[in-house]
């Protein structure tokens, strides 16, 4: 990063593309396309001809097939990490060491452990380079939500519902990714929407699903009890076809919010009333998308992050740590609590 005192002055971000997969590809269109101040140098993912592919699409961008060869070659100030999971964490040390800018999609790893260790490396460093893609945080109706609860609009929050649906399953999907993969959306937004940490987590499951993979019983609710007393209840169903959907009830002392129903066009016609649903995420959270990643630019451009940290990262694995286990033993499982670093504040 050519970069005095963090900031990269007047010059667009060179941001590198980690993983051409749905998420790298939405990425690469968002920044060529439509975000202020930066640009895609490289596009990085082992498989090269889909590495050649999705480059093709952003002018200048380079296809690469290892992150140490597009920081050795494209003179990268950013990289947006958006690999499955279990890679995250070798990208993220290599971007650091790098003193790159980083947007790091959920999880930030699957393990805590493995978290910790990026907050301890990048706690060594002058300042905070880890920004983590919980992009809900950027959704319209989930900050007003957020007010609604501060402001005490409607007295004090008692208690959410959430819903949390896929249409489909990927090939090898694995029940505990219900949690890690999903869940773990609600274990960052619920804190942040109630203004208080998750304290235990319980899992049941329901009658299966059919249309379920072998070996994943689903659709399950996941408990969240928070420090503040607050309950929240979690419905997560992979398989249900009719397409993308997440939405939230919030229970208040005076009265109800409702986020996350389909807005749009409703057709009365033959008998019936139709309203489309999402067909999945990127199309539901686009705009909170958008959001996040010209805050992240924006804020990289100065040196910083501009949205949930390292230390948030790490608080949902441990919330999503504690889930698994949840779900595995049948007990409730209490989740290890920790004072925030002053590093974070
Ligand atoms: C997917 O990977 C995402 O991150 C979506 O936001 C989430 O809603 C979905 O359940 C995950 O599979």
């Amino acid at each position: 990063m050519s970069a005095v005192n963090g900031s990269i002055g007047k010059r667009e971000l060179r941001v590198g593309i980690v993983g051409a997969g749905i998420m790298g590809a939405d990425h690469v269109q968002r920044i060529s396309t439509r975000t202020a101040g930066a640009t895609v140098a490289s596009v990085v993912e082992p498989d090269r001809d889909r590495a050649m592919s999705v480059a093709s699409t952003a002018p200048g961008a380079q296809p690469r097939v290892t992150l140490e060869d597009a920081l050795e070659h494209d003179d990268l100030d950013a990289v947006i990490i958006a690999s499955p999971g279990p890679f995250h964490e070798a990208a993220v040390l290599t971007a650091l060491d790098a003193r790159v800018a980083i947007l790091c999609e959920k999880p930030l790893t699957p393990s805590s452990e493995g978290s910790r260790r990026l907050v301890e490396t990048e706690m060594a460093a002058d300042r905070a380079r880890i920004q983590v893609g919980f992009m809900r945080r950027f959704d319209r109706e989930y900050v007003a939500l957020r007010q609604l609860v501060e402001s005490r609009g409607a007295g004090e929050l008692l208690l959410l519902h959430c819903a949390h649906r896929n249409p489909s399953t990927p090939p090898g999907y694995t029940e505990s990714m219900l949690i890690t993969d999903s869940v773990v959306h609600e274990l960052d937004i619920v804190p942040w929407l109630a203004g208080s940490p998750v304290v235990s987590v319980e899992v049941l499951r329901t009658r299966r699903n059919r249309r379920a993979p072998e070996g994943v019983s689903e659709p399950q609710l996941v408990l969240l009890e928070l420090a503040n007393g607050v309950l929240a209840e979690v419905e997560i169903s992979v398989n249900l076809g009719f397409g993308y959907q997440v939405t939230t009830e919030a229970v208040f002392e005076e009265g109800v919010a409702q986020i996350g129903r389909t807005a749009g066009l409703t057709l009365w016609s033959a008998g019936s009333a139709r309203v489309a649903e999402h067909p999945g995420y990127v199309g539901r959270f686009v705009e909170a998308y958008d959001l996040e990643v010209q805050a992240w630019v924006n804020a990289a451009r100065r040196g910083g992050i501009g949205g949930p940290s390292a230390w948030d990262g790490y608080l949902a694995a441990l919330a999503s740590e504690a889930a698994v286990e949840a779900q595995q033993s049948g007990r409730r499982v209490a989740v290890r609590s920790e004072a925030m670093p002053a590093f974070y504040g």
